[in-house]
Formats: structure tokens, C-alpha cells, sequence
């Protein structure tokens, strides 16, 4: 019998386990644009026309190369409007008896899969590199599960950056030679963009008609949608920002919305990069003398290291874990996320970069919109939906192990060991938002206070039980017990008429 080999649009990878499983001489791969992923969030017009793109030419490659491949366009009048409605219509019309995917990145369509009326084989997503059962392993026994170590064994695994058993350099990680501001006369080399062609050319016209009122910008549109545009856009990085991505990896500037990143997550995410060939090219920069260690480092520790890392974690903790919320909060989303007017410089940069490029770098996401939700009491599962709508490299396991794990210590502390907050002292350190504001960073109480200010230390008060004991955070509450009375009470206040504002949707 004949089978029905399915390739989601985030398994656009010629190496798919999938693909190594199928006969292309019997089966029939399955693509198929649906209406249930576009909208299970209402994702970015730029996210969905970048996949809905990539898929078209992945379709394109994969004929070429001697497979059959029934395509469901979205518009198509017999399409099903999901994945599994999809097979099933694929499979009467064809005769396949059972489907053959990789697994999913998320436990929603995992679920869907193994509940399928078809015969479904889910294999493993050997495009990571470390396994389930590798990571399980790692985990197993220890108290806290802290990335470094694990990064260490994904270092000596892969032979990346290693001398022998000792790491280049001899350090393994290089941190404390990034992190600094960026001077305000810098340059970064933007990522590489692409025109259009007549395939994305039909599919942002597409896009535009069936979610052209989702959050963001559809145009311009400039994602790479092929893998050999992948690899120039990759090149252009190693070439261009590498050398300085570890000095400025944590600064923000007015109108720079990428800085020195690489703008790589989507390809890697879609699979039409490979982590390892990523870091190898990286690694070449560095023993060629074109970028120094404390970038490349960096660079590859955030690939062999976060990345694997929040996967397993995200595996390892099970379909739960999205809907965490060990801190309890509640508030609703404010307005300013989908750009409502804000007075807040840092947020507005944040939002209207998002909204016109579907991308914002790691600090703005973890220290500014992450940061403010987190302060302002926001549920998580409501934070996390929105970094899964707006991001284009956002798929839920690696967005919410970000965003509830390490952005809003909703996990209760698996992934981070103390909450990511500060007061607007780091973004004034880090950006140059502040000179720009209406309110005043170095203003801690009254009209005119950042929000960020009052917001801090109404969070550490109100959920004093719970993190006063963490040995991490000793240090602000003594801060904050050391302040006098009068002013943690008008601190307070100032922080409560902040919070009252947001729920009555007015301007902050
Ligand atoms: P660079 O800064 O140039 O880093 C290089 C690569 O490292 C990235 O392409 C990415 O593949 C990887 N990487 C770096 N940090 C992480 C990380 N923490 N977790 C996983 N991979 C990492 N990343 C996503 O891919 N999808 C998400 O949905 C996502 N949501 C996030 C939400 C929050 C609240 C935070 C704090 C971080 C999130 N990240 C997410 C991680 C990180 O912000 C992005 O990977 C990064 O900004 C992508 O841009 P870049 O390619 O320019 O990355
Ligand atoms: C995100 C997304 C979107 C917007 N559209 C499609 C689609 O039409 N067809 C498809 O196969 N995949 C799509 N995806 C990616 C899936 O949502 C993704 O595979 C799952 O979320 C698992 O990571
Ligand atoms: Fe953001 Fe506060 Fe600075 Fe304004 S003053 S940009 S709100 S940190």
C-alpha cells in the first residue's frame, strides 16, 4: 500500500526524517496551506506569507527532485481547512493506508496526529541535535536545570569551538566581553532582503485578501523564501554583523531594529537552514581570523545552547506547560502591544518594529515588552499568544519555554533562577529609547516617573512570599526594606495609578 508522507510548513528541510522514510517510486507527500494554522493564532501577514511561500517553492524543489506531491493551495474550493482534514482527503483520494510525519513542534498538532482517524507514524525531528532522550538524560537527577551545563555538552558533542577536550579560547563562554552599549554613531549592516518573485508575488496578494486584518505589516515583504536565499542571507551575516554581534548583542538603538543580529531564526525554525552548518560557518569566521572569539562564541552558544535547551525543556515538561502561571497574574494584555498609543518610548520602538518586520532581538523582547508585562502583572498565557502571533520565527516550542519560562517566570523557575525585571535603569544603560521618552528615567516617583520605576518594585511587594526567599533576589528586597516608609507607600500609589490606567485603557 501506498502511504502519504506530510511536510508541514515549518519542515522545510530536504534531510526531513519524513522524507528519508518515504519511497518517492509509491507515496505522496502531503502540503497543504490551512486555514486552522494561519488562525489557531492570528499570526503576522509577513510569518504567514513567508511560510505559505517557502512551502510553494519546497513543493517546487521536492517535484523536481522525483516526488509526488499533492499541494493544497488555501484558496483551493475542496480544501479541508486543516492538517488532519487535509490527509484524510489525501488519503481516500489516493489510497494510502497510513501517514508518515515528523513530530510537530507543538503538543496542539501532536495531539491532533495521534488522534488521527489514520494509521500516523510520528519519527523523531533529527534536525536538532540533541535527541528527547539525550535531553531526558542530561536532565535526569539534576536539582536545576541550567543551560551552561547543558551548552558544555552540546560544545563537546558537536566538536564546535573545541581544542581537544579544552574549549577554544580557554573559556566556554565568553559573556563578560559583550554586553556593552552601542555608541550612537554606529552602522549595522542590514540583513540581506529579498524582492518578491511571482510566487511570493501571489501569495502576499493572497495574504492580503484572507488576513490582511491580522496585527502587522504584509510590505514590504523581503524574507528569503528558498534555501539558497537562506544561505546568502546567512552569508551576508557571517560577512557583516558577526564580527561585532558579541560587543553589541544586548543594545537597542532608535531606528537600528536589528543592531548586529542575524536575523536567521525564521530560516532556522522553517528548516531551511541547519543549526550545525550555521555554527560551522560561524566557526570558520573565527579560524580565519575574520571574528573574534567572544562573538562567535556567543553566537553559537545561542544556537547549540538556548536553542536545543528550550526545545528539550519544552518536551520534557509536557503539553501543560504554555498554560503555566505560577506567579498568578491576571491583567489583561494592555493595547499598546497591538499599537495603541503609548507614551513609552522603549515599548513603541518594541511594538512598531514588530508590527512592521515580525522581528524584535532578544533584549527588546526579554527586557522591554517581556519585561513591562511581566511587571504589569499580565497573564502569561495571554503574553505568550501574542510573541506567538507577532514573531516570525514563533512556534510554541520555542517561543514558550522564552516567554513563560524565561520571560515571565510563569514555570515557577525550571528555566530561569530569579525573574527578568528591572527598573528602567538597564534600558536607559542599554539604549538610547530614553533621551527620546516623555517620561524620565532617572524620575522615580510622581508625574512623569518611567512606569518601569514604580512597576519594579510593585512587583517584587506584591509577590513578596513567593520570591523573597530566593537567595537571587536577597538583595533588592533589602533595597526595597531599606527605603523609608513614606516613599514605598508613594511608590506604590504611583505604581497602582499606573496599573489603573492600563485597565481602564487609557495612555500610559
Ligand atoms: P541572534 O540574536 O542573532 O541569535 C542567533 C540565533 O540563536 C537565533 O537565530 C536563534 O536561532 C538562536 N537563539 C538565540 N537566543 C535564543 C533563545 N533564547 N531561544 C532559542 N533560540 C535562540 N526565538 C525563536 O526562535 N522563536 C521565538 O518564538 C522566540 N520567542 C522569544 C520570546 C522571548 C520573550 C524571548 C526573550 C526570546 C525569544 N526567542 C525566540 C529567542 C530570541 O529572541 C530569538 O531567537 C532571536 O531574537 C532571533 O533573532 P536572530 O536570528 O537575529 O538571533
Ligand atoms: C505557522 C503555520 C502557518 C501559518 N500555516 C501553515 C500551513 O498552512 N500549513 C502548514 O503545514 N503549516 C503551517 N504553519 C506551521 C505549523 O503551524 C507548524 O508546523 C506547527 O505549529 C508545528 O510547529
Ligand atoms: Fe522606557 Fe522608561 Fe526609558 Fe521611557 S524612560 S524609554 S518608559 S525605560
Amino acid at each position: 500500500m501506498s502511504r502519504l508522507v506530510l511536510v508541514l510548513g515549518d519542515q522545510l528541510s530536504h534531510g526531513l526524517s519524513a522524507l528519508r522514510e518515504g519511497d518517492k517510486s509509491r507515496d505522496t507527500v502531503v502540503m497543504a496551506e490551512v486555514v486552522e494554522e494561519a488562525t489557531y493564532v492570528r499570526h503576522h501577514p509577513k510569518k504567514i506569507a513567508l511560510i505559505i511561500a517557502a512551502m510553494r517553492q519546497f513543493a517546487a524543489a521536492l517535484e523536481e527532485d522525483g516526488w509526488t506531491v499533492a499541494y493544497t493551495q488555501l484558496d483551493d474550493t475542496d480544501n479541508a481547512g486543516s492538517i488532519v482534514g487535509e490527509l484524510l482527503r489525501r488519503a481516500e483520494q489516493t489510497g494510502a493506508d497510513s501517514v508518515i510525519c515528523t513530530e510537530p513542534g507543538e503538543w496542539r498538532l501532536i495531539n491532533k496526529l495521534t488522534h488521527a482517524p489514520i494509521k500516523t507514524r510520528i519519527l523523531s525531528d533529527d534536525r536538532f541535535l540533541a535527541s528527547h532522550a539525550e535531553f531526558e538524560s542530561w536532565a535526569e537527577g539534576r536539582k536545576s536545570l541550567r543551560m551552561e551545563y547543558f551548552y558544555r555538552e552540546m560544545r563537546r558533542k558537536t566538536g564546535l569551538l573545541m581544542e581537544g577536550d579544552d574549549p577554544a579560547g580557554g573559556q566556554w563562554n565568553f559573556d563578560h566581553d559583550n554586553r556593552k552599549p552601542a555608541p550612537g554613531d554606529i552602522d549595522p549592516k542590514a540583513p540581506l532582503m529579498f524582492e518578491p518573485d511571482d510566487i511570493t508575488g501571489d501569495v502576499l496578494a493572497l495574504v492580503e485578501a484572507r488576513f490582511g486584518d491580522h496585527f502587522g505589516d504584509l510590505r514590504p515583504f523581503w524574507f528569503a523564501t528558498t534555501r539558497a536565499q537562506a544561505l546568502e542571507a546567512m552569508d551576508h551575516f557571517i560577512a557583516h554583523s558577526l564580527p561585532t554581534f558579541g560587543d553589541y548583542q544586548d543594545a537597542m538603538l532608535t531606528g537600528q531594529p536589528f543592531m548586529f543580529h542575524a536575523i536567521l531564526s525564521p530560516y532556522l525554525n522553517m528548516g531551511l537552514l541547519e543549526p550545525l552548518e550555521v555554527c560551522q560557518a560561524a566557526e570558520a569566521a573565527y579560524e580565519k581570523g575574520d571574528a573574534p572569539i567572544n562573538a562567535v562564541e556567543g553566537f553559537i552558544r545561542q544556537i547549540i545552547g538556548w536553542r536545543e535547551y528550550v526545545r528539550g525543556i519544552y518536551f520534557l515538561e509536557g503539553p501543560e506547560y504554555a498554560a503555566r502561571n505560577a506567579l498568578k497574574q491576571k491583567r489583561d494584555l494592555p493595547s499598546m502591544y497591538w499599537g495603541g498609543e503609548t507614551h513609552m518610548a522603549c515599548m513603541k520602538a518594541a511594538v512598531d518594529q514588530t508590527r512592521e518586520h515580525a522581528y524584535a532581538h532578544h533584549i527588546q523582547r526579554l527586557m522591554v515588552t517581556g519585561n513591562f508585562a511581566l511587571l504589569a502583572g499580565v497573564d502569561p498565557g495571554q503574553v505568550s499568544d501574542w510573541y506567538l502571533e507577532v514573531y516570525a520565527d514563533a512556534y510554541e516550542w520555542v517561543e514558550a519555554p522564552n516567554v513563560v519560562g524565561m520571560s515571565q517566570f510563569a514555570d515557577g523557575g525550571v528555566i530561569a533562577s530569579k525573574p527578568y525585571v528591572s527598573s528602567g535603569a538597564y534600558i536607559n544603560r542599554m539604549s538610547d529609547y530614553c533621551k527620546g521618552c516623555a517620561y524620565k528615567v532617572s524620575q522615580k516617583t510622581g508625574e512623569g516617573a518611567c512606569p518601569f520605576n514604580t512597576l519594579y518594585w510593585h512587583f517584587l511587594d506584591r509577590h513578596r512570599e513567593r520570591l523573597s526567599g530566593n537567595p537571587r533576589m536577597g538583595n533588592m528586597y533589602a533595597t526595597w526594606d531599606r527605603m523609608d516608609a513614606q516613599k514605598r507607600e508613594t511608590v506604590l500609589a504611583d505604581a497602582s495609578a499606573v496599573l489603573d490606567k492600563l485597565d481602564a485603557g487609557e495612555v500610559v
